[in-house]
């Protein structure tokens, strides 16, 4: 169906370094976006090569001008106008004519790529390094690879080398780490990104009756390895929606094709809107790579499987790759004990299928119209897949004991979040208009306290001063009829012993205190049974109700200090047993999404209440509220068991 033979995936780094498919549907050939990509990639893959560095720039200097024009590729081709155009020459534009028109590349760009050592476009990937020192350290150290060049730096090769030294070769270290972990999985709202843009664009080809993410990204796990994108196409379609799918934009790279099977990288050129990172908390983007996490992302890459199925086929395929491997094991083990086989393929009574495999035993399946259909032929109630993780959902879902697990609408409210007066983007005003406008009755902030400088942590006096404010406002919606308050509270660092930031008198005139660990680097160096202690300490503080954050941990940055939750929550469950409030935070920055779905079930079965806080430091990131409610669906919270339900007048009782 198409060439294979292309590059593996290991050389994908940088953001998939590949000549795309000329699109079926006749010229223009390519997108104005895949020849820019394509010019910028012909320039670095010269630079690497050591070439003229004014043939380079002109190269370059196309890519950029092509990539901010307006007009239409054809249009420029067929008037000629492309070669009247300043900075682009004789050749570059007899070049990029034949690239347009006629839907080929050029035989030396072909050439550039083929010949380009594999390993050093993957070196491209590593944040901080370009073209010009991955072509020196070739020639002086004979580097070609990441693993090459690891070991370089591990030997202090690299720190000798003029311009280089010990910082940059620490640097490439940490940047090799970066990128390795990076590149094993991505964060929950990044591989959502990709996977709804990429099942957008499938769902819009001609003949694509369905198209539905599968696989943790369905399932809401807080990362993602690869996306599964299943697909329903009636037999005669197949070929023409197989071929659509592998000239869209955003394919870096094909992996491979089967009849079924597709394979394929994606890039941030899958994004119609383009890609920007947003603003991110600097205490976490210290942990991700810091000034160069927005190159790694923008050069990101992720891997898609897609699978064509035909419309009766498709429930069945749509559940097995939602997965987990552990839920569809027990399912399969639940047909067996009726005599059925499940697979992708669908569920089929074994007296019928007999030594028949795959499609010819599918022949006989029960039918399903959904998935729904799949679980009552299983004596089961519909498994959300958010649950499908086999931690009790099937014996629930025998039993008519699934949860009502919590939804986004059910929201009325948050307590963790930044303004002005810390290190938020946004003002008091503007945060509670936002929240307002999302439909809130109420919100909280909770700025930064002073020991923490590095987010201009508020003075005891600032704090005070934004209390009056907040009692004003609340003075005049309440005149004026407006179902809407502020509550007023502090994230206070622990401190050593336990200890809060700010005196008692001071913590007295607030509604409540989220306590959190910013010093990580000092809880991570000690024990497990040292923090655990710390933290019960700062819990029995009569002023804090809320532990911000519980573990630290930041995904794709770094791991938590040790800390025994299970004891912290079984403390904070007498507390709220003896009527004092101590909840535990469900941190939704999708970058923490701390504490883990996997504990929530343990502090609900506590009896200890959960609060999901975006942590918002900015007005859009108030809308990471979504990861953290996705994450306790996943942990099996209902609207009771989270206090973000509840009205500003409950809250205020508890309080
Ligand atoms: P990921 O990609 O690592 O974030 O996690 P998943 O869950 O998306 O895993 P993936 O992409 O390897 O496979 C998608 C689903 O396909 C998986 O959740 C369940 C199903 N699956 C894959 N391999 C097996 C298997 O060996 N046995 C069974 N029963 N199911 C499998
Ligand atoms: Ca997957
Ligand atoms: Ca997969
Ligand atoms: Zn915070």
């Amino acid at each position: 169906m198409f060439d294979k033979g292309q590059r593996p995936s290991e050389t994908m780094a940088g953001g998939g370094f590949s000549l795309p498919k000329a699109r079926p549907s006749g010229p223009p050939y390519f997108s104005r976006n895949q020849v820019a990509k394509a010019l910028h990639q012909v320039a670095v893959l010269l630079e690497l090569q050591g070439a003229n560095v004014f043939r380079v720039r002109s190269y370059q200097n196309a890519s950029r001008m092509l990539g901010s024009l307006t007009e239409d590729l054809g249009e420029l081709v067929a008037t000629g106008r492309l070669l009247e155009m300043k900075g682009i020459g004789k050749g570059l534009g007899s070049a990029l004519t034949q690239v347009i028109a006629e839907g080929r590349w050029p035989s030396d760009w072909i050439e550039l790529h083929a010949s380009t050592p594999e390993g050093m476009i993957e070196m491209l990937g590593i944040p901080g390094l370009g073209p010009k020192r991955i072509k020196l350290m070739n020639q002086e150290l004979g580097v070609d690879s990441v693993a090459s060049l690891k070991e370089a730096a591990e030997a202090g090769k690299i720190a000798p080398m003029k311009g280089f030294g010990a910082k940059s070769q620490a640097r490439m270290l940490d940047g090799i780490e970066l990128l390795a972990r990076f590149r094993a999985r991505r964060r929950l709202d990044v591989g959502l990104m990709y996977g709804e843009a990429f099942e957008t664009r499938v769902a819009q080809i001609d003949g694509v009756i369905k198209a539905q993410l599968a696989g943790s990204a369905r399932r809401r796990k807080e990362t993602i390895g690869d996306l599964d994108l299943v697909v329903a196409v009636e037999h005669e379609h197949h070929d023409a929606v197989a071929t659509a799918i592998l000239s869209l934009p955003g394919i870096a790279d094909v992996k491979g094709a089967g009849d079924s099977k597709i394979s394929l990288i994606l890039d941030t050129s899958v994004f119609e809107e383009g890609f920007t990172v947003g603003h991110i908390d600097p205490n976490v983007l210290d942990a991700i790579g810091g000034e160069d996490y927005e190159q790694l992302e923008s050069g990101g890459t992720i891997d898609a499987q897609v699978r064509l199925v035909t419309p009766q086929v498709f429930p069945f395929t749509l559940a097995y790759f939602t997965g987990s491997k552990e839920h569809n094991i027990a399912m399969r083990q639940r047909a067996i004990d009726r005599g059925l086989r499940l697979n992708e393929f669908g569920l089929i009574p074994e007296v019928k299928a007999g030594e028949l495999k795959g499609m010819a035993a599918a022949k006989f399946s029960l039918d399903a119209i959904d998935e729904q259909s799949i679980y009552r032929h299983l004596d089961l109630e519909w498994v959300t897949p958010e649950l499908r993780e086999d931690t009790g959902e099937i014996v629930a879902a025998e039993q008519s004991a699934l949860p009502q697990l919590i939804q986004t609408s059910e929201i009325k409210g948050a307590w963790h979040n930044h303004t002005t007066l810390s290190d938020g983007e946004a003002s008091l005003e503007q945060m509670a208009e936002t929240a307002r406008k999302m439909g809130w009755n109420w919100l909280g902030i909770a700025d930064h306290s002073p020991t923490l400088q590095v987010a201009n942590g508020a003075s005891a006096e600032d704090l005070l001063a934004q209390g009056e404010t907040i009692k004003q406002y609340n003075a005049t919606w309440a005149d004026e009829g407006v179902d809407f308050r502020l509550f007023h509270g502090v994230e206070s660092d622990i401190l050593p012993g336990g200890k809060l930031d700010h005196p008692d008198e001071v913590l007295d005139t607030l509604d409540y205190t989220v306590a959190s660990v910013h010093a990580i680097s000092k809880w991570r160096a000690r024990d497990e049974i040292e923090n655990t202690e710390e933290l019960i300490r700062c819990i029995d503080h009569p002023a804090t109700t809320v532990l911000g954050h519980p573990t630290g941990r930041i995904l794709q940055g770094r791991d938590g200090y040790e800390v025994d939750l299970f004891a912290v929550l079984e403390h904070m469950a007498e507390h709220n047993d003896e009527g004092r409030l101590k909840a535990v935070e469900l941190n939704a920055s999708p970058y923490r999404l701390d504490l883990d779905w996997r504990l929530c079930k343990h502090a609900k079965g506590l009896g200890v209440p959960v609060i999901i806080n975006p942590d918002a430091h900015s007005l859009r990131g108030l809308a990471d509220i979504s990861y953290g409610v996705m994450a306790a669906r996943k942990g099996w919270l209902e609207a009771n068991d989270v206090l973000n339900t509840l009205t500003a007048e409950q809250l205020l009782a508890m309080i």
